[in-house]
Parts: structure tokens; C-alpha cells; sequence
């Protein structure tokens, strides 16, 4: 038979879900985690990461009119910034799949994490020690609504590097807090942090006094 190449289906064009956005049947818990931290930290970069099906993204470009209401000193350089949420998933094993929502992080958005931590269970914090203030009120706000979160150290090539007891000391942070390196970009780095965070999560099941 003769096709005429106007009458191939094009693959991106098919309607319905490609294979790799399926969810495997053996999975049977669904966790909710959020990623969270100041502007510019590298959230959208971890989810992306870290997502087995296409992360869905909110960016937008950044413009003249966020000039003296969007604090962006020390990511100048930056020209696309999020502002609804990230979403992208990924499976720990064959039972368990993380929902991954990412937060914006100017804070004229964070009006919508109300609705990004209903139901979540755990969050990851994103810090650049370049600019570790951005990273108090994010900790603070996570404290208010005891959700329990794990930090990670987004090593950006020209942050400056601490002892982690001297960062636990600057963030405040209690003893049994995980704090951990990271490379958003690589999703090897990205993973780990997430089964930081679900060790931990387990390890409160176990001993809630830290709760
Ligand atoms: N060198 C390096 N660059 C990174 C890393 N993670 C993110 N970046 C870069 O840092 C910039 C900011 O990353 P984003 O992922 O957009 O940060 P964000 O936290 O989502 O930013 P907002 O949504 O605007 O708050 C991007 O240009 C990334 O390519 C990292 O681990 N190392
Ligand atoms: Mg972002």
C-alpha cells in the first residue's frame, strides 16, 4: 500500500496517554511532597530533574514590571521565574509513587501554598548559601504548619560551602533535621534528597517525640 506522508499520524498528536505516564498497577501508596525554598534556589530545576513524566511547569518571564517588587538580588541573571507551581511525579519502587509540587518563590505568590500543602506529607527545603536569609521565613512558614522537611544544600559552582553544624546553627535548625548536598540538575542528587526525605518521614513514624 502507498501512504502520502500528509496521511502519517504524527506521535505528538496522538490523543491519550504515552506509556511512560502511566502509573505501573503494582503501585499502591501515593505520597504528596513539596518542594519549597527563596527565589531562584533551584525548585523548578529538582522537579524537572527528578520527574518521570514531563514536569509540568508555570514559568513565566521575567519583566521590567516585577522590577522593585521582586527581590532579585544575587540571581540577576535569572529570566524565567514560576508562578502557580511545578508538578511532577516519580516512583520510588514498585509500590510507591511521589507527587512532587514545587512552590513559587517570589513571595507576592506565596499566597497559593495553602493549597499546594493540603494533604502533603513532607516537604524538601532548597537552600543556596549564597543567599541563606531567603531560606528563614520558608523554614518558618514550614514550622507553623508542622509539616515535616528535610534541607538540601543546592551546590550552585560559586556558593560559598559550611559545616553542616554551622548551617544547622544558621538555619536554626533542631538536631534531627536532615541536612544534605545537592545538585538540582542531576537526578541522581534530586532522588537521593527525596529518599532523604521518606527515610526521615519513616523515621517519625517510629520515634514521633521529634514530630
Ligand atoms: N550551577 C547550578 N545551577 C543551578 C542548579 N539548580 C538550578 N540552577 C540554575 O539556577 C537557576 C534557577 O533555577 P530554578 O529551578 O528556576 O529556581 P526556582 O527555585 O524554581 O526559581 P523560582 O521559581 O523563580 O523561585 C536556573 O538557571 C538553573 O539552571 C544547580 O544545582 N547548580
Ligand atoms: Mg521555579
Amino acid at each position: 500500500m502507498d501512504f502520502k506522508s500528509s496521511e502519517l499520524v504524527d506521535a505528538d498528536s496522538v490523543v491519550g496517554p504515552r506509556a511512560e505516564d502511566t502509573l505501573p498497577s503494582s503501585a499502591t501508596a501515593a505520597v504528596k511532597i513539596v518542594i519549597v525554598g527563596g527565589f531562584g534556589v533551584g525548585k523548578t530545576t529538582l522537579v524537572g530533574s527528578v520527574s518521570e513524566i514531563r514536569p509540568l511547569t508555570t514559568e513565566e518571564t521575567m519583566t521590567q514590571a516585577g522590577v522593585g517588587v521582586d527581590d532579585i538580588a544575587g540571581v540577576e541573571r535569572k529570566t524565567a521565574t514560576t508562578v502557580a507551581m511545578d508538578f511532577g511525579r516519580i516512583s520510588i519502587n514498585e509500590e510507591l509513587v511521589l507527587y512532587l509540587f514545587g512552590t513559587p518563590g517570589q513571595q507576592r505568590f506565596w499566597f497559593l501554598w495553602n493549597g499546594l500543602f493540603r494533604g502533603a506529607l513532607g516537604a524538601v527545603v532548597l537552600v543556596d548559601t549564597r543567599r541563606l536569609e531567603v531560606s528563614f521565613d520558608v523554614i518558618g512558614r514550614l514550622e507553623e504548619r508542622d509539616v515535616p522537611f528535610v534541607v538540601a544544600i543546592n551546590t550552585f559552582p560559586d556558593a560559598p560551602t559550611y559545616p553542616t553544624e554551622e548551617l544547622r546553627a544558621a538555619l536554626d535548625l533542631p538536631a534531627h533535621v536532615p541536612i544534605v548536598d545537592c545538585d538540582a540538575r542531576k537526578r541522581a542528587s534530586s532522588r537521593d534528597v527525596l529518599l532523604t526525605l521518606m527515610r526521615y518521614l519513616h523515621s517519625l513514624a517510629v520515634t514521633p517525640e521529634h514530630s
